[in-house]
């Protein structure tokens, strides 16, 4: 068996006295966001053969035409967090909504997420993945949808799973990032990335060049500065483009343009957790004028422009987008 020898997630999280796991339920939340990644990643590879690609013919909150595979993704998620009895909330980026567990049934977390990322690349068999931000509960707070309205820089936790050419799960805790590749042969994910940091040179630079011509002229100069430095890698999937960045050293873009003065990203569900993944694995992220961790949320909905990635590559970005 491949795992052979290989710390399973479980095993991990069982050791929560280490590694800045040692909040008790956290390890359960984590388990069901595993869980429900694996059912996803098979009805993702299964997708075509089961007639599951295409759209529910609805938008979703954003206005993001919603797929079939987003709504399965957001049951399955939805289904296995509140099975594991340790989340108090969950707020997605599907549900207009969020799902609250009163009283004695919920648990001490609130997790936000994007159940499937990348939509526009399900029907064309190109990598999208989940994305989950985790905060504790405030002690004594009777939950209500203002509770989800919470600083980034307040998650204890944050992953995302990519369904590429393999299954990934990326977790992060107070300066620990960690990748768990899913064997899909014994069904568990298997420690593969023991210490992720991101590497120091910056080698990519990924953004919708597409949109050059509505952006402003800082930002226009900023963009091209990275195109004058870096190769180009943009897959539109924010979690593969943000994962081979903090593999291999990168920036990802999406800034404010002229009919966006929000950018095109989700600050509850893509933003914050990629945001805390990227600082923990001693990279940035910004909206391009402030740090995306210390942006005060006034909707569980609202968009923010993104930069992130290596920090000296996200700093001078900022810079030259603040210069105006
Ligand atoms: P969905 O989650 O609605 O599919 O959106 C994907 C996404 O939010 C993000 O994953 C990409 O980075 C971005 O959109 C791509 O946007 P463009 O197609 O405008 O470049």
């Amino acid at each position: 068996m491949v795992t052979k020898n290989r710390t399973t997630l479980q095993e991990y999280l069982s050791s929560r006295s280490r590694e800045g796991i040692q909040n008790d339920g956290l390890g359960a939340v984590i388990m069901a966001i595993a869980e429900g990644s694996c059912q996803v990643q098979q009805q993702v590879r299964q997708a075509a053969l089961a007639d599951a690609l295409g759209t529910t013919g609805e938008t979703n909150a954003s206005s993001d035409v919603v797929q079939r595979l987003d709504a399965d993704s957001s049951d399955i998620f939805v289904e296995t967090l509140s099975r594991c009895g340790q989340v108090a909330a969950i707020g997605c980026e599907e549900k207009e909504d969020p799902v609250i567990f009163a009283g004695d049934v919920g648990g001490g977390y609130i997790v936000l997420m994007d159940p499937l990322d990348g939509s526009s690349n399900i029907d064309v068999a190109v990598s999208i993945g989940s994305i989950f931000g985790i905060w504790q509960k405030k002690p004594g707070e009777t939950v209500n949808d203002d509770s989800l309205l919470r600083l980034g820089s307040e998650q204890v936790a944050a992953a995302y799973v990519v369904y590429g050419s393999s299954t990934v799960l990326v977790l992060a805790t107070e300066n620990n990032v960690r990748g768990f590749t899913l064997d899909t042969e014994s069904g568990a994910y298997a420690l593969t990335h023991p210490d992720i940091k991101i590497p120091d040179n910056c080698t990519y630079y990924s953004t919708n060049e597409g949109n050059i011509k509505v952006l402003d002229e800082p930002t226009k100069k900023a963009i091209t500065l990275l195109r004058d430095k870096y190769s180009q890698r943009y897959v539109g999937s924010l979690v593969a483009d943000f994962h081979r960045n903090l593999l291999k050293g990168g920036i990802f873009a999406y800034p404010a343009d002229q009919s966006r003065k929000d950018g095109r990203l989700r600050l509850m569900y893509e933003a914050n957790p990629l945001g805390y993944v990227a600082e923990q694995a001693g990279g940035a992220a910004s909206s391009g004028y402030e740090r995306i961790m210390d942006i005060v949320p006034q909707e569980l909905h609202q968009k923010t422009p993104l930069i992130l990635g290596n920090k000296d590559v996200v700093d001078e970005t900022v810079a030259v987008i603040k210069a105006g």
